[in-house]
């Protein structure tokens, strides 16, 4: 496949926000080297290398302490380089997952050791051909009695047909891109008011994050924030945030990380808005045992 990626902003700037000690990006990806980590046959974009030290340099540079590091498409159901970055970490990052129907068991235990906290359910025709629901929620039993949670990318056009499954699965859930809302429809229409119905029961978060692939009008990205600060002000202690670095497969333009996290007061004012985005949500999904011993 022909490299069809933009690579990441070579030099994000400083930003003026400066995030509260502990903060997490809870959704970024390690991608290759392909060299050592080759990416999937069956992938719909060849993205850029983006090893692991790339990403702990940015998370320094921005001022963050910990990540989430999701599988992407394109690496399949080879966690591989996802692991490898969990390693080199030293407990600073944690990982989402995907896997088949044929994951062992002592896999999925020792990608727990490994410190992998959720199962990835991608639904977007564009970058897979989905898992049949039932499927999904097998593996989401499985990984419930692991005290793991999931993670869902689809986009608003299939929230209608996913909504009864999404209910029934046994675990937290956590949804990518606020659902993907067409923002140029407006936060009243009655797609985005179906994903807050949902947003009401209390085992769904979701990420107010990757306002550069959402937008319809680009940088500075205002047509995003109303959707954000709105899923903020009501869902506060459900919301999570990242960078999406290194913007895979991203067509329009490539983002600097650095105004993106400049985006976070804009979309939670308040100083403990805040620290519930950047701290005390992530850490109850991902580091769950420093809230249990109050660290
Ligand atoms: C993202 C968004 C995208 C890609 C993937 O798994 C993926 O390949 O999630 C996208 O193309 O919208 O979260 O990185």
């Amino acid at each position: 496949m022909d490299k069809d990626y933009r690579p990441f902003h070579p030099a994000p700037r400083k930003p003026a926000f400066v995030p509260p000690a502990g903060a997490v990006d809870a959704h970024c990806h390690v991608f290759g080297p392909a060299a050592r980590f080759p990416y999937a046959r069956a992938r719909k974009y060849t993205p850029c290398d983006a090893p692991a030290r790339a990403l702990f340099a940015l998370r320094d540079h921005l001022g963050f302490s910990r990540n989430v590091i999701v599988q992407a498409s394109c690496h399949g159901e080879d966690n591989a380089a996802l692991l490898d970055a969990l390693e080199q970490a030293g407990g600073k990052a944690r990982g989402v997952a995907v896997a088949g129907a044929g994951v062992s068991d002592a896999t999925l235990a020792a990608m727990h050791r490994a410190g992998v906290r959720a199962l990835r359910f991608n639904f977007v025709r564009r970058l897979v051909d989905p898992a049949p629901p039932e499927v999904c929620l097998a593996l989401a039993q499985r990984v419930a009695a692991l005290g793991w949670h999931v993670v869902v990318y689809f986009e608003a056009a299939d929230l209608a047909g996913l909504a009864p499954f999404l209910r029934s699965l046994p675990t937290n859930v956590v949804i990518d891109h606020m659902g993907r809302p067409d923002v140029t429809k407006g936060v009243d229409h009655p797609d985005f008011k179906a994903f807050l119905a949902l947003m009401e029961d209390p085992r769904f978060y979701t990420k107010v994050s990757c306002p550069e692939r959402l937008t319809a009008t680009g940088p500075d990205y205002s047509d995003v924030v109303p959707f954000a600060r709105l899923l903020v002000a009501r869902f506060g202690g459900r919301v999570l945030w990242g960078t999406d670095w290194p913007h895979p497969n991203m067509k329009s333009h490539m983002p600097d990380d650095g105004a993106l996290v400049d985006m976070i007061p804009r979309i939670a004012p308040e100083t403990a808005q805040q620290r519930a985005l950047l701290i005390d949500n992530p850490v109850r999904l991902y580091w769950p045992e420093e809230e249990h011993h109050g660290i």
